[in-house]
């Protein structure tokens, strides 16, 4: 049995549907997990997510990306820029969840390592994996972070990267609460907070989980077998 890479969407303080999501992966030693980015804002519990993927550290590897709604919060809770962007793209759910009461001084030194621990970019040797899109003419060390983290699929489709590999990204939800397939880049962002899904995929197997707000779950198979 080969072992598991598995990549989780857009979680989005969506707690709940990650301790469901988890429950039905049942991460062991030997996998990695690839979290896609957008940990915090608009869901329920973002100080919750970041608990329990620091927890999942002590089962297996996790590789965190950086997605733009982290990017956000920590340029404020850092002082770098005003509140206003972030308060009005989610962060208010966020500073509820870790007791906001005035100071923005609200990170426990565990989370500031989880949050300084995230990468822009990772790869294996037949996927890659950003937040949200890429520039195909530039090298994954080398993306620009508009690309990375903020410009939407619904703004462009890239065409494959030259180096092959398949891009697996979050970022853009779905509407219709559907994993977005086109070949060479798959968007696992299925829209949680707002009513979807919270979805993973082992990029090994194909293999599918997912679990909403409600507690509701599903597994899917690949359709075909690589
Ligand atoms: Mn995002």
């Amino acid at each position: 049995m080969t072992s598991r890479l598995i990549a989780i969407g857009d979680i989005h303080g969506c707690a709940n549907a990650l301790d469901v999501l988890l429950a039905l992966i049942l991460p062991q030693t030997g996998d990695r997990i690839v979290t896609l980015g957008d940990y915090v804002d608009r869901g329920p519990d973002s100080k919750g997510v970041i608990d329990r993927l620091i927890a999942l550290r002590e089962t297996c590897e996790v590789i965190a990306i950086q997605g733009n709604h982290e990017e956000m919060m920590l340029e404020v809770l850092r002082g770098d820029t005003p509140h206003d962007s972030w308060v009005q793209f989610g962060g208010v759910a966020t500073l509820d969840s870790y007791g906001f009461i005035g100071s923005l001084d609200i990170l426990p030194p565990e989370h500031v390592e989880f949050f300084d621990s995230m990468v822009d970019h990772y790869e294996s040797d037949e996927h890659f994996f950003v937040h949200a899109n890429y520039d195909p003419a530039r090298s994954l060390e080398d993306q620009e972070i508009y690309q990375l983290r903020w410009q939407k699929l619904t703004e462009v489709v890239p065409p494959p990267h030259p180096n092959g590999k398949k891009a697996v990204v979050g970022h853009t939800h779905d509407p219709e609460f559907e994993i977005f397939d086109v070949g060479h880049l798959i968007c696992l962002d299925t829209y949680c907070y707002g009513g979807g899904w919270l979805s993973a995929l082992d990029v090994n197997s194909g293999r599918i989980w997912q679990a909403d707000m409600e507690g509701e779950q599903r597994i899917r198979e690949a359709a075909s077998p690589k």
